[in-house]
């Protein structure tokens, strides 16, 4: 007989927390917002929805990493918003995000999720905050929820 384990799409009664980056708030208060609308159409209270502004998205990882040791969250989701410029700064903080967010889910129990648009242009992070491509932030709460669910039966 096969065992199947899948996480189901529910909120659960687990703490959710939200780090989101300040800089290109105007991409980022939207990811946010389909963050907190997926959270809350699953069924999370506002007492169980934690918000934690920082600077960037290079500050994004420390704070994370500081709730995910603190045990007191179902999952950490990470949202920010990286657009290309003319240097190679683009780079490095993609660079940062990425591993700090691998770093955490080797290390933690508390998964963290990566909900950071690493993108082109503004165009394309448009596209992916509220239009063309959906909402990455409401994605990242789908994989917060699943995930949170998922390793709560393992
Ligand atoms: N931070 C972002 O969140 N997105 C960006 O596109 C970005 N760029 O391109 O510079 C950015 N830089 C700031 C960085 O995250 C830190 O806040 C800063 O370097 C101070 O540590």
């Amino acid at each position: 007989m096969i065992q199947e384990i899948k996480g189901q799409l529910t909120a659960g009664s687990g703490k959710y927390a939200i780090v989101v980056s300040r800089f290109n708030e105007f991409i980022t208060s939207r990811l946010l917002g389909g963050a907190i609308d997926c959270l809350q159409r699953h069924g999370a209270k506002d007492e169980q929805i934690t918000v934690v502004w920082v600077p960037g998205t290079v500050e994004i990882t420390p704070v994370a990493r500081r709730l995910a040791d603190s045990g007191k969250y179902a999952a950490i989701l990470c949202l920010g918003a990286v657009i290309r410029g003319q240097t190679t700064h683009y780079d490095l903080v993609c660079q940062q995000i990425s591993r700090g967010v691998g770093q955490i889910n080797f290390e933690c129990k508390t998964p963290a999720i990566f909900g950071v648009l690493t993108c082109e242009t503004l165009e394309q992070a448009i596209e992916r905050a509220g239009t063309k491509q959906g909402n990455a932030g409401a994605a990242a709460a789908m994989a917060a929820m699943e995930m949170a669910d998922l390793l709560s039966r393992i």
